[in-house]
């Protein structure tokens, strides 16, 4: 059986609004939007995995805050998990340094305007509730 190897994903939250990223490469997930972050390499904790993805990504210190419940299957063996983030005091702000071309704060009533990744969606759904949205069904 092959190891699943675990992609952390960020649901970074400032002032009730959701960080999303658009892909630039490669080049069947450009143009969609996904939550930033990235593979834990062996032996990282993945709370540190998505603090230097986020660093790497989109030049920002920030801080892992909590998972959200859920596991959701990407291309074998890859599964995304996901965490609230925030940006630490003083951090810049998030620029598309590398994989990314644009990125966009969503409010909750403005979260599906962008095309999300099909396996990133239901993790969306999942974070929804963490900018303080009730739509469950959206
Ligand atoms: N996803 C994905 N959604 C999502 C992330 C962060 C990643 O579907 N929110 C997929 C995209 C890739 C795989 O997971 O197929 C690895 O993500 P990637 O390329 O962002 O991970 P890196 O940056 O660790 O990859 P390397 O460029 O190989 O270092």
């Amino acid at each position: 059986m092959t190891e699943r190897i675990v992609v952390v994903g960020a649901a970074l939250l400032d002032g009730g609004r959701l960080l999303a990223a658009r892909r630039s490469a490669p080049p069947e997930l450009a143009g969609r939007w996904e939550l930033p972050g990235g593979k834990v390499e062996p032996g990282e904790r993945p709370e540190a995995a998505l603090v230097r993805e986020l660093r790497e990504e989109l030049g920002v210190e920030a801080e892992a805050v909590e998972r959200i419940p859920g596991s959701w299957p990407l291309r074998p063996p890859y599964e995304l998990h996901v965490w609230t983030a925030h940006l630490r005091p003083g951090s810049a702000a998030p620029a598309p340094l590398e994989d990314h071309d644009e990125l966009r704060w969503l409010t909750p009533s403005d979260i599906w305007t962008v095309p999300w990744l099909d396996q990133d969606v239901p993790a969306v759904r999942a974070a929804l509730p963490r900018l303080g949205a009730a739509s469950p069904d959206a």
